[in-house]
């Protein structure tokens, strides 16, 4: 998958000469070799390698207390999506700020959020998140700058983009990500949002995950313009697509716009070219797609596979060093669906509690 570049795009699409557009063309291409050019440490890439395997691994851990009956109401599985996170994470400082949608598990790990607290929520405990009374959805950390989890399509985009501006308005130097599905875009408050934050040049990265389906639906039934990263011409907001199989041209593609972001530059839009292997949600039996196309996608683009099979062709790491990784993380895992089923339930009385910031 290539990495394109709206204001290319734009160009190419307001009549500018075959030189011009020529020109375009070599820019993306050397975008494109950069992304993927041996711009990365052995250390980073291990790290990547468990980061992104811990989510795959504690989403197909939530999905097995799923069908136990151990996790209750919707859960989105984020398998398959896992560079996405990872790769933008890597790019991020610690003040930055994340928003997401409801199929948000993975964000949450990536923000360094606790895998128990995470499986504990899913479980509906005390030892939650959101104390056992938000589950799936509905998890915030304000000490890891995650502000949820939102079940309504659409919701975090004014939402980030308030975040966002409150940022900029506090003078703090950070950049908010606001994440949102392809089955997004078409949204009016998307647009709302998007004109606020041009209006005002808030610090604001839209990513665009891209898994090509919004529920059963594909983008092309959806959405009359495909191409989603061109979605904030209309405001002057650019535009970039990724790979968003592959760890290091997300991280790499990130950093260009991060540093845009900080400097000044307005919002920005990444769409990131991903896809889920599980359902919609749990309740999904997929039958909008073939089990071809899944399984050409993962065993052809699976991005732990391919980072795995980075690490060693290029002797970054020993396999012994990713058994430890897998172990561990294996561990990781373990100690969180323990803890979700040992934790108490909420107490009753906790129905009337953190329902206002400041109670009545
Ligand atoms: C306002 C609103 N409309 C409809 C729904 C039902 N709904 C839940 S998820 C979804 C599809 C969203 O797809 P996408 O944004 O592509 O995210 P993905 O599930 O692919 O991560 C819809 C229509 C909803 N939750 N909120
Ligand atoms: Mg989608």
């Amino acid at each position: 998958m290539a990495t394109k570049s709206g204001a290319a795009a734009s160009k190419a699409a307001s009549g500018a000469t075959r030189s011009r557009s020529r020109k375009a063309t070599t820019a993306q291409k050397s975008r494109t070799q950069k992304a993927g050019s041996t711009n990365y440490s052995a250390d980073e890439l291990l790290k990547y390698y468990r980061d992104m395997l811990l989510i795959r691994r504690f989403e197909e851990k939530a999905g097995q207390m799923y069908g136990m009956g151990l996790i209750g109401g919707f859960c989105h599985l984020y398998i398959g999506q896992e560079a996405v996170v990872t790769g933008i994470q890597a790019s991020m400082q610690e003040s930055d700020s994340v928003v997401a949608s409801y199929r948000c598990h993975g964000h949450m790990l990536a923000c360094g959020m606790d895998a128990k607290g995470v499986m504990a929520e899913l479980t509906g405990r005390r030892g939650g998140y959101s104390k056992g009374k938000g589950g799936s959805m509905h998890m915030f950390s304000r000490e890891k700058n995650f502000f949820g989890g939102h079940g309504i399509v659409g919701a975090q985009v004014p939402i980030g983009t308030g975040i966002a501006f409150a940022q900029k308005y506090l003078g703090e130097n950070s950049v908010h990500f606001c994440y949102l599905g392809d089955g997004a875009v078409n949204q009016g408050q998307v647009y709302e949002s998007f004109n606020m934050a041009a209006l005002w040049k808030i610090p604001i990265v839209y990513v665009i995950e891209n898994n090509r389906y919004g529920m059963g639906t594909s983008v092309q039934r959806a959405s009359a313009s495909t191409e989603l990263y061109k979605r904030g011409m209309a405001y002057g907001i650019p535009g970039v697509q990724a790979d968003g199989m592959d760890v290091i041209k997300v991280r790499d593609v990130a950093r260009e716009v991060i540093q845009k972001v900080r400097g000044g530059a307005g919002p920005y839009i990444l769409e990131v070219m991903t896809y889920r292997y599980r359902g919609h949600s749990m309740s999904d039996p997929a039958k909008y797609r073939s089990r071809e196309e899944v399984q050409k996608m993962r065993s052809e683009h699976d991005p732990i596979d391919q980072l795995k099979k980075l690490i060693l062709d290029n002797k970054l790491g020993e396999e012994d060093a990713l058994k430890k990784i897998d172990r561990e993380v294996k561990d990781i895992v373990s100690d969180a669906a323990e803890f979700a089923q040992n934790s108490q339930e909420p107490d009753p009385s906790e129905l009337y509690t953190d329902v206002y910031a400041a109670p009545l």
